[in-house]
């Protein structure tokens, strides 16, 4: 086997050509922020139109890793190839795949229409929110037909997935009451579907009213609900074609405002949590903002003129 480029132009070429060992590495270059992923990223962007993005979001749990792997199965039915990317949050220390994720999509091991990758939240200056974004790029690169993006959602992490998805799919199951309160509060961005997984499950009829209900708070907005029992393929042929049809629905213009939308917010908060990143380093290392931490202390110094010391100290080209 040739050995990979480490020349990010020549890396990018090989990934566009949908060379996976290619892929898993420009996804390692990001997660590791590696001296070259930056220029890996330029070259790559221009070649990241085509694909439909999805984000699968929802509670812990909820059966969102399941749905993804029924969801795959679909699209590579439907004669379309598909990447995915996976957060795992709650697993700091994997690098890679996670374990249980790869024994879900176990079956498509051997199926080159299909990519997967799991990204731990290790302690990254861009944060998981960036990594998670380009990996996606990388898959759309690669000329995927479609890129999943699963991440816990609902207020449990720091990834907007509205705004590195075209079509937003949010997983609930029967007793996520809390949600349903968040989206009645108007707390939870309202998605374009809701997936209401697990009806194979109990006390599915009396969450699906609350749900409705829920939902029909502002009828414009209204996502459509689409009921799901992934383990046993059940509703996703359904739940497909209705993410297909909202796309349809929006059309380039809609679809080409989000994600134009999604990008400018996505590097305003890239920049805050490198920036918030680069702070903590100061006040953990840098000598001269120990000192100015113990004049604060002392009561010498006051907290607005330590955040324009740390501005001053940490920002620019870092
Ligand atoms: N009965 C039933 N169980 C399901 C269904 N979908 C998922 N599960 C189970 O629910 C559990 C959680 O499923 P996952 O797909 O890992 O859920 P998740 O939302 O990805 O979980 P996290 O990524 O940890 O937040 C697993 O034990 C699944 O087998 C379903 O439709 N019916
Ligand atoms: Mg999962």
């Amino acid at each position: 086997m040739a050995p990979l480029p480490s020349d990010p132009a020549a890396l990018a070429e090989l990934v566009c050509a949908g060379d996976r060992r290619a892929i898993a590495r420009a996804i390692s270059w990001i997660e590791d922020e590696h001296s070259s992923a930056g220029e890996l990223v330029a070259a790559l962007w221009p070649k990241t139109d085509g694909a439909l993005v999805v984000g699968i979001t929802g509670p812990p749990g909820v059966g969102k890793s399941t749905l993804v792997g029924a969801l795959v199965r679909e699209v590579r039915n439907a004669g379309q190839t598909v990447g995915v990317v996976a957060v795992d949050p709650s697993s700091p220390f994997t690098q890679g795949a996670v374990l249980g994720d790869r024994v879900r999509l176990v079956e498509h091991d051997t199926d080159d229409g299909v990519f997967f990758r799991s990204m731990g939240s290790r302690g990254r200056l861009g944060g998981v929110a960036e990594a998670t974004a380009l990996a996606s790029a990388v898959l759309r690169a690669a000329r995927f037909d479609v890129v999943l993006i699963e991440t816990v959602g609902a207020g449990q992490s720091d990834i907007r997935i509205a705004d590195m998805a075209d079509i937003v799919v949010l997983a609930l199951q029967p007793g996520s009451g809390d949600s349903v309160q968040a989206i009645k509060a108007g707390v939870m961005e309202i998605p374009d579907i809701v997936a209401l997984t697990k009806i194979d499950l109990p006390g599915v009829d009396m969450f699906r009213s609350e749900l409705r209900l829920a939902l029909s708070i502002d009828p414009d907005k209204a996502p459509r609900l689409v009921e799901v029992s992934a383990p046993n393929q059940t509703g996703i042929d359904e739940l497909w074609a209705a993410v297909v049809s909202c796309r349809e629905e929006l059309g380039d213009a809609a679809i080409e405002a989000r994600r134009q939308g999604g990008l400018e917010r996505e590097a305003v908060a890239a920049a805050a949590t490198r920036a918030g990143a680069r702070a903590q380093q100061a006040i953990d290392r840098d000598p001269a903002i120990q000192a100015a931490l113990a004049q604060l202390h002392a009561g010498t110094l006051d907290p607005l003129a330590l955040a324009q010391l740390l501005e001053r100290h940490t920002g620019g080209d870092a």
